[in-house]
Parts: structure tokens; sequence; C-alpha cells
């Protein structure tokens, strides 16, 4: 028995492969936005990139934006008939002193209509579009590997472009029009690769022509990771058992296995 625990401790010391880490560049100056309510740091892939938590830094480091004003928290969202009440002073005035401009799905302006897909009130977004506007996003990838983009936008079919760690990543295309800046649509915009785990700066480029609520960044294939067993010694089904990622099987599952008659 001793025998048995022992090879098992060894093999599964073995077992994890070593994945490089990339890092974000050493001369970035941005850092992973946090405030009073978003304490978790930068955004997971695979997961959702919220467009609205971009980077802290300010223009020139965070974001380039064409002027200074943030058109929607710091001057549409002052008009009182904008301060909705679904939403509240928070969203209202989101990061209003920046020169990015953030605005948030209202009742009165994005869903008393139909959408192609409905976003969910109060959802943050980047609006006033301008050629040539760009923002970082230091993102921690989870797993290395290609991943689909999936955006939700409104307007115009416009092309858009991924950095990773300042090289181009990836081109995409906005693939359906809606009919106007607030009405929304959900769907797939193209492919990225991310070839190393760990903290990472992603820069998106966009222009005129639409607004951009969040990205989901999904990967294209499941994860291949099995983990296997070896259980030397007396056991009635010799051979190697896998451990499935989803841990349906434990490794105390694998030894019973190992030891069954059953087939
Ligand atoms: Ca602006």
């Amino acid at each position: 028995m001793f025998h048995l625990k022992s090879s098992l401790l060894a093999t599964l010391c073995l077992g994890p492969v070593i994945t490089l880490h990339a890092e974000v560049p050493a001369n970035y100056q941005g850092k992973p936005f946090t405030d009073t309510y978003h304490k978790s740091g930068p955004p997971n892939i695979p997961g959702i990139v919220q467009c609205a938590l971009y980077d802290l830094g300010g223009e020139g480091v965070a974001y380039h934006d064409t002027d200074a004003v943030n058109n929607g928290s710091g001057k549409l969202n002052l008009d009182p008939k904008h301060q909705r009440e679904h939403a509240g002073e928070y969203l209202w005035h989101f990061r209003k002193d920046e020169g990015m401009d953030l605005s948030f799905v209202k009742d009165f302006a994005d869903l008393n209509h139909t959408n192609l897909v409905t976003p969910h009130i109060n959802q943050l977004y980047i609006g006033w579009t301008a050629d040539g506007e760009w923002v970082n996003y230091t993102v921690n990838v989870a797993r290395p590997g290609s991943y689909r983009i999936k955006a939700l936008y409104s307007f115009q079919t416009n092309s858009v472009t991924f950095d990773l760690n300042g090289q181009p990543a990836a081109a995409c295309r906005l693939p359906v029009p809606t009919l106007n800046y607030h009405q929304w649509n959900y769907a797939e915009i193209g492919t990225i690769k991310f070839s190393e785990a760990g903290l990472q700066l992603l820069t998106f480029h966009y222009g005129k022509g639409n607004n951009f609520a969040y990205f989901v960044f999904e990967p294209v294939e499941a994860p291949v990771a099995v983990q296997k067993v070896t259980v030397p010694g007396q056991v009635n089904r010799p051979g190697r058992i896998e451990i499935p990622t989803d841990n349906s099987v434990d490794v105390l599952k694998a030894i019973d296995a190992a030891r069954s008659t059953k087939r």
C-alpha cells in the first residue's frame, strides 16, 4: 500500500506542464482599473472585457481620445433628463473627468425599441467614437490559445483591431449593421491568439460609427489537458487512467477503478 501511495505522489508531482508567462510591456505606465466598486483586478481571459473599465493612466497612456471632455458622463448626463433613476449617480458620471466618452444603456434611448440583441439596462459603454481612437486593457490570460472575440456593439459595419503587448494581434469586423447608435447587436467579430499566459496589454483600436459595451473572449477549442494517473503494483486493471478536467473522476476513484474487476 505504501508503495502505491508513493508512486501516485510521484506521478502527480510531475504532472503539470510548465507554461511560459508573458508580461505587460515594461515601459507601459497604465494600471488595471479599480475603484470602490471594482476590486477584482484585471479581467480574465477567457472572460469578459468591459469597455468602460479601461486602464487607469489617462490620455496618451491608457487611451487616446480626440477631446478631453467625457461627452457622456461629463456632459450629456449632466442633463437631468438623462439622469435615469434606474442608474444612479455613480453610473451617470462614471469616470467623468477622463477624456474617454462613456454612457450607459437607458430605458428611453436603448430599450424603447427592438434591438437585434437587447443589452442589459445600465450597461456601460464607450460612445462618441472617432477615427484614430484607442484604449488599453491590462488582461490576465488564464489559458493560452486561440479565442473567438464576440462584441456587444451598435451601428455600423466597421473594422476594428486589437494589439497585444504593442504588436498587431487581430483584425476584426463588426458583421451586421444596426439602425443607429442606440440599437444594439451581439456577434462574433474575429479571433485572436494569446500565445502565453499571464498579465498582458490588450489595445483596442476603433473609429467613428459605433458604440462598444464589452468583448467576450471564448476559447476556439475546448481545453485538451487531461491528467493521467499510473497505478502500479497489484491491480486488476493495469494501465493509464485519465482524470477528466471536470473532476468527474478524482484520484481516489481512479485507484478504485484500477482495483476493480469490472470493466
Ligand atoms: Ca472625449
